[in-house]
């Protein structure tokens, strides 16, 4: 039978800066993939890169006095340097100044206006650079990008223009009659959603800047990134021909939460237009987030994943990434989880289970694989443990791969659970029945070695070389009586991790400007309100009870004369989470929370569509956690512009949005 084949492709990242930890769990997620279809027996190909033109690459690379080709093509060494020791398997690393590219990429835009599906015109717009895309009114949040929290430029320039409008019935067709197309499931509905609205036409060129690529036939023009960017998908698997007819349509784009309408509207626009068939998934991963937090260099906790894989190893460092952050959602990296899962179920449970089997054989059998006796009760029932690979499969092609590191992990803890029920060391005396468990034990690592290569595919070479064994495809997973071999030396296969580690958020503290602003010392967050009372003792005053995420806490809030409780009671709040706690009137106040007032109104803030826990900032201060005083508080001053919250001009803001308040500007904050 020819082997099933299976495409599955990465964002390219912009390699404007050094790859991020977002960077490399993508990497990490399909590379999982890639390689669980490998042993599936398919014929995979595995595709990455790097995006690399674009206004974001022109600037960064000013910024360092370089020309944009000699940036990134310094910049990419961190990029491979990182698939590299990550142990991701790619089959092409794509880059979008390689010559295969951007010779595509102009065909295609030619094929595309020669169906007269792109014109010229001007654009007039706003602009965001971090996107890399024109917004609208709608989409901005108090006229910042809510992504980048930062205003768009406006500009106009002369522009061509692709018919993204002619395309939304078959898109909107396309994505209802197959369910598989947009994964999860709340993404799509999100997609359908937002295109009730009627699309507008994409301008795909650009004047004002040069780094991009030359349209041939209208040279002030460079390509839109986008469109030139996702290409990437076909000339990297060499559109068009005999392996590009091979292997598109791709199974699975794995991409992040913010590119999903790019991927899932702009990319099958432009793949209708030039008559090629549309991928069958795409899905989206959440974002990662470090202790809470988004990760951005304004808060100084954006974690190196080179440094996570220099000291916890690139096993460790892949399966906390794949057990703990929810495939489907955002999800939380904290180098304790790492620590901790380093030392349970891979030093604990995986490295101690090879360990005894070895030096047991080499105590016993020196070192020999021994013959398998009789099975009893006991080996059947380790035998029915074994995960079922169709529910594995099943997991997998519904991108669930944390369920797949459960189930294996319930597996490999049942056979430690044989180890201490069948007790080899007293087995002694009974020659056969030792050999058996023992035989049992190898056999079990045998088929470890396979389910586990997917995600942590260094360790279980060195599990498979350690019983003398190769690692296997998935149709080998299964209990077998004719496994021979020696036995190698006792390796240990995961360190345990003693050293209490550096929590992250020390380092955003270090990192704290040596002429202190004075709101560094203002730690604000998010907290919903979960409960309104009235205090006791005061007329004007309600005590409240909040959700701060991690926590529970409670404030007395001067409110009573501004506020009924029920108009209290489920909104989100800013409030000053290090504040001194005080006895107000006899009632702990374990910080203040937020409003504003102007001309006698008063309204509390407003933090959008934050979560409880989210930190409020200001770009370029890393706020600090030690207690401060009311004293300290005093001597920030924050107002009000267009509604928003600003300190010294800068909007204070939360990884979603800037915060808000319904009132005038030049309120007073309190
Ligand atoms: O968007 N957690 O590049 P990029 C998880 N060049 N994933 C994250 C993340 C986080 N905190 N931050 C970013 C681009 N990502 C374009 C793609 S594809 C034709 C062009 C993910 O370097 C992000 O969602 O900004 C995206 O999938 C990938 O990293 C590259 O992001």
């Amino acid at each position: 039978m020819p082997k099933q084949k299976y495409y599955i492709t990465t964002a390219i990242d912009y390699p404007n800066a050094k790859p991020h930890m977002g960077h490399a769990y993508e990497k990490v997620i399909a590379d999982t993939l890639a390689r669980w279809h490998t042993i599936k027996g398919d014929d995979v190909f595995f595709l990455t890169g790097t995006d690399e033109h674009g206004q974001k690459i022109e600037k960064a690379a000013q910024a360092s006095g370089k020309s944009p080709k000699q940036f990134t093509d310094e910049m990419i060494i961190h990029f491979k340097n990182l698939c590299e020791r990550l142990n991701v398997s790619y089959s092409e690393f794509i880059r979008t100044t390689d010559k295969r590219h951007t010779k595509t990429a102009v065909e295609l835009f030619k094929k595309v206006m020669d169906k007269g599906l792109i014109y010229k015109g001007t654009y007039s717009g706003l602009y965001c650079t971090g996107c890399e895309s024109f917004k609208t009114d709608k989409e901005l949040q108090a006229g910042l990008c809510p992504d980048h929290l930062k205003a768009p430029e406006q500009l106009s320039e002369e522009s061509y223009f692709f018919k993204l409008s002619e395309f939304q019935q078959k898109i909107i067709q396309h994505i209802e009659q197959h369910p598989e197309f947009i994964q999860p499931e709340a993404k799509r509905n999100e997609i359908l959603n937002r295109l009730k609205e009627p699309l507008k036409d994409l301008s795909v060129s650009r004047t004002s800047f040069k780094w991009g690529i030359p349209l041939p036939f209208d040279k002030k023009h460079v390509i839109y990134v986008w469109f030139d960017a996702l290409l990437n998908y076909i000339s990297g698997i060499g559109y068009p021909t005999r392996k590009f007819n091979k292997y598109w349509p791709c199974d699975a784009h794995i991409i992040g939460k913010d590119i999903i309408w790019f991927h899932t509207v702009i990319w099958p626009a432009i793949l209708l237009a030039c008559d090629i068939p549309l991928p069958k998934t795409v899905f989206s991963h959440g974002h990662i987030t470090i202790n809470g937090q988004k990760m951005s260099k304004s808060l100084g906790n954006v974690v190196d994943p080179i440094e996570m894989i220099d000291k916890y190893g690139a096993d460790a460092f892949r399966f906390v990434l794949l057990k703990d952050i929810p495939p489907h959602d955002d999800g939380d990296f904290s180098q304790e989880n790492l620590v901790a899962r380093n030392n349970t179920e891979l030093a604990d449970a995986l490295g101690n289970l090879l360990q005894r089997t070895s030096v047991l054989i080499h105590k016993n059998f020196q070192g020999n694989i021994p013959v398998c006796g009789k099975l009893t009760q006991k080996e059947k029932e380790l035998e029915d443990s074994i995960p079922k690979l169709d529910e594995l499969n099943a997991l997998m092609d519904s991108f669930q791969w944390h369920h797949v590191v459960e189930k294996i992990w319930a597996y490999i803890n049942r056979c430690n659970k044989y180890v201490n029920d069948t007790e080899p060391w007293k087995l002694s005396n009974d020659p056969e029945r030792l050999a058996t468990v023992l035989y049992t034990l190898v056999e079990h690592l045998r088929i470890i070695s396979i389910l586990t290569w997917p995600m942590i595919p260094a360790s279980a070479e060195k599990i498979a070389a350690q019983i003398g064994q190769k690692t296997g495809k998935l149709k080998d997973a299964k209990f077998t009586k004719k496994t021979k071999g020696t036995i190698a030396q006792p390796q240990i296969l995961f360190k345990k991790i003693e050293t209490k580690v550096q929590q992250v958020q020390s380092s955003v503290e270090q990192k704290a400007p040596a002429a202190e602003d004075p709101f560094s010392k203002l730690n604000l967050k998010v907290a919903k309100i979960e409960e309104v009372q009235n205090h006791p003792n005061a007329d004007k005053l309600y005590v409240l009870k909040l959700n701060a995420g991690k926590e529970q806490r409670q404030l007395v809030a001067g409110m009573k004369e501004h506020y009924k409780p029920e108009e209290l009671k489920g909104r989100l709040i800013v409030f000053v989470s290090n504040l001194k706690p005080a006895q107000l009137r006899g009632v702990e106040s374990q910080g203040m929370m937020l409003a504003g007032e102007k001309d006698g109104k008063v309204r509390v803030l407003d933090p959008g569509k934050a979560e409880p826990g989210d930190q409020v900032y200001v770009e370029g201060i890393t706020p600090r956690t030690e207690q401060m005083t009311i004293e300290d508080f005093q001597k920030v001053v924050l107002t009000t512009k267009n509604h928003i919250v600003i300190y010294n001009d800068k909007p204070l803001k939360t990884h979603n949005g800037p915060i808000q308040v319904e009132l005038g500007d030049g309120a007073k904050i309190r």
